[in-house]
């Protein structure tokens, strides 16, 4: 299949761009996709630019958000927050929306069904993306212990998981939910094995496995970082502990 060969090509990273830097020529008609590195966020839109097979459709350029430009919020994305899409001289942001333009909007795979139950249920999860990710960085980052929410909003991830049963992803098949989740996954397994010695996949199997497929998916996989390095990071700029 083209596009999954497309996907799993190595790519040379460009540097990430900081205060020093000169802007790209915004608006010239190149579509390019601003990310930082390490955000969960923009990892989002990377994934689903990979798995689409759209490396050289859409070019990746990397703000260093520790040193950010002043030119990303006065010339390119006015909230100054990463990922962006720079597409048809327009700028767009939010993960979750952008995921979506993606993939109605470019070349590749398509990553939601077609099917009508399916697709409704992707709606219902990608809308949950933002409180499961809030529930579970809460207690992390007011220093307390695993709450009562942590644990219900992983087992409703593990009970969504068993919806579908043609494959290991929220949908059966992988689409677009597995990528709006997979990345605050990545994180928070460091985080809670670490900083709460409480594995987010004990006793979910279902989890479990899908943290399993998606580490053999290579848009994914291209996109991690050293677990311990976004731990520290967490640790020095969300201040968790
Ligand atoms: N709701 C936004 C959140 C994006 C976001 O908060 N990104 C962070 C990095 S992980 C950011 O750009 N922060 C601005 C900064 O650090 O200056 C989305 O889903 O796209």
């Amino acid at each position: 299949m083209a596009a999954a060969s497309a996907s799993s090509v190595k790519e040379t990273l460009p540097p990430a761009l900081g205060s020093a830097s000169q802007p790209p020529t915004v608006f010239d008609g190149t579509t390019r996709l601003y990310i930082c590195y390490f955000c969960p966020f923009a990892q989002r839109a990377w994934v689903t630019r990979n798995f689409k097979g759209l490396q050289d459709k859409i070019k990746l350029v990397a703000i260093d958000l520790q040193d950010k430009p002043a030119w990303y919020k006065e010339k390119v994305y006015p909230q100054g927050t990463v990922p962006s899409l720079e597409h048809h001289n327009e700028i767009r942001g939010e993960s979750l929306d952008l995921i979506k333009y993606i993939d109605s909007n470019f070349d590749g795979p398509s990553l939601l069904s077609k099917d009508a139950e399916k697709r409704q249920f992707a709606d219902e999860l990608i809308g949950y993306a933002n409180a499961f990710t809030k529930a579970l960085y809460a207690p992390l980052m007011a220093h307390t212990e695993v709450s009562d929410e942590v644990v219900a909003a992983l087992d409703k991830l593990e009970v969504a998981l068993s919806k579908f049963s043609d494959g290991p992803f929220f949908l059966g098949q992988f689409s677009l939910v597995d990528i709006a989740y997979v990345t605050i996954l990545e994180r928070v397994k460091i985080y809670y094995s670490h900083l709460r010695n409480y594995e987010i996949t004990k006793g979910r199997a279902n989890l479990e496995k899908f943290i399993e497929e998606m580490n053999n998916i290579d848009a994914y996989t291209q996109t991690k970082n050293d677990p311990l390095f976004l731990l520290d990071l967490a640790r020095d700029h969300l201040k968790i502990a």
